[in-house]
């Protein structure tokens, strides 16, 4: 008798689960299922190709295409630049595409601060107390940018560096 009693409400929980899974099929697939999923196909079978060839791409890249592989996802490399009044020193003057990270110090002993203008960069420190430092990161192409502190009337008086990348 118990056996019987608990059959018959999953046979009742059968039936509805299959009724529903049937309604949602029959729904789905007469229109609106069978377009995305052949976008979705197109899509996927058109990436496929650029990935094969990135991958292909890298693995060689140890042999012939070296020379684009740090323009691409080269290190960040780290320039020191000074402050005072009114120069601004720069660890280097040769620069290459690629990005840089301005470690900034105000040696001197009013408020500065650095602004990098050029293609692509239009960037400044927040203002620096004297004897803090900042950094500021950015990203070089090649071409003429401008270094110049941009508090009160500092570019004119001298800290002002024209850099140049290639
Ligand atoms: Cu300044």
């Amino acid at each position: 008798m118990s056996q019987s009693f608990t059959r018959f409400p999953m046979v009742a929980i059968a039936g509805a689960g299959l009724a529903l899974t049937l309604a949602a099929c029959g729904g789905g697939s007469s229109s609106s299922s069978s377009s995305p999923s052949s976008s979705s196909s197109a899509s996927s079978s058109s990436s496929a190709p650029s990935s094969s060839s990135s991958s292909a791409g890298s693995s060689s890249a140890a042999g012939s295409s070296s020379s684009s592989a740090p323009a691409a996802a080269g290190p960040t490399k780290t320039v020191t630049a000074n402050e005072v009044e009114f120069k601004i020193q720069l660890s280097t003057m040769t620069f290459t595409p690629g990005t840089y990270t301005f470690d900034v110090k105000n040696g001197g002993s009013a408020t500065h601060a650095l602004k990098i203008v050029g293609p692509g960069v239009d960037k400044s420190t927040s203002d620096i107390a004297a004897g803090k430092s900042a950094t500021l990161t950015v990203t070089l192409k090649s071409g003429t940018y401008d270094v110049n502190c941009p508090v009160a009337n500092h570019k004119m008086l001298g800290m002002d560096v024209k850099i140049k990348v290639a």
